[in-house]
């Protein structure tokens, strides 16, 4: 018996079986849940593939969420497979390369808004599409990823900051939206990981032992906490939270030196 039983998941943003989204998906699949599993580009679908195996997910379709008709396709595929949806998980970011180092005020408009299209817009797209598949549920749950930048200047997050102060915004006000059709919308806000999306990082490594050190938990995160939380805002469980961003981070975000 799990948390999690006979619910129907979407999880977007599995790159690697590092991937914060791959240890929500292993332990959603632990709880009880259905999976399907969405990728991005050709080379993280031969990823994604076996890991869909292990946890006997569908893989429905490429997701690049700059794409509208990627969008759709996906959801038509649920639609079709379910008839409706349960939870939704959003592990989606973009920021140019270089926007991510040296100083934030050199970001174009350009990589400035693609940033927030791909990094906070995609949330709100992604929740139209699954609103009337989750009432069609009679309900539903929405997790995406969010980090400590968006709330506080760390050296070098730079735009992607601006881009989750946004996704945390938009995280209200889908909780507002989405509210009376009992719908439930978080963030989970982690610690530093090693993932894909953090091994391009200049000075990742001094970053995330410095929290290890600081936090008052004094050790790294793992993984599998992240799943354990998300797995929680999913479920019943929070059945009262909605609009939150919840933090997973050793108690990190707390402290003051
Ligand atoms: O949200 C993130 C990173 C997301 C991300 C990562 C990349 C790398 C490759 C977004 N866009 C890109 N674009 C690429 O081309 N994190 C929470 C991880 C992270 O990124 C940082 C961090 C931390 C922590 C960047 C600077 C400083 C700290």
């Amino acid at each position: 018996m799990g948390i999690a039983d006979g619910k129907r998941a979407l999880i977007a943003g599995v790159a690697n079986d590092k991937s914060l989204a791959w240890a929500i998906a292993q332990e959603l699949h632990a709880q009880g849940a259905e999976i399907a599993l969405t990728y991005q580009g050709e080379i993280l679908e031969k990823r994604v593939r076996p890991l869909a195996e292990q946890i006997g997910a569908e893989v429905v379709g490429e997701l690049d969420v700059g794409n509208d008709a990627h969008i759709d396709a996906v959801f038509a595929r649920l639609k079709e497979k379910w008839g409706g949806l349960d939870l939704m998980v959003h592990a989606i970011a973009f920021a140019e390369r270089e926007d991510l180092r040296d100083r934030f005020l050199r970001v174009s408009r350009a990589n400035f808004a693609k940033a927030l299209d791909i990094s906070a817009y995609s949330l709100v797209a992604m929740a139209r599409a699954a609103e009337p598949l989750m009432e069609a549920r009679g309900g539903g749950a929405i997790v995406t990823l969010s980090y400590l930048g968006s709330v506080r200047a760390i050296p070098n997050y730079n735009v992607m900051g601006v881009a989750k102060a946004a996704l945390e915004a938009c995280v209200r006000y889908l909780a507002l939206d989405l509210g009376p059709k009992n719908i439930r919308v978080n963030a989970l806000s982690a610690a530093p990981a090693r993932t894909l999306a953090s091994s391009a990082i200049a000075g990742y490594h001094s970053m995330a032992h410095l929290v290890d050190e600081h936090a008052p938990l004094k050790r790294a995160m793992r993984p599998d906490e992240v799943g354990k939380m998300a797995a929680a805002l999913l479920s019943d469980l929070s059945s009262g939270v909605t609009g939150q961003t919840v933090y997973v981070d050793m108690g990190y975000n707390i402290v003051g030196l």
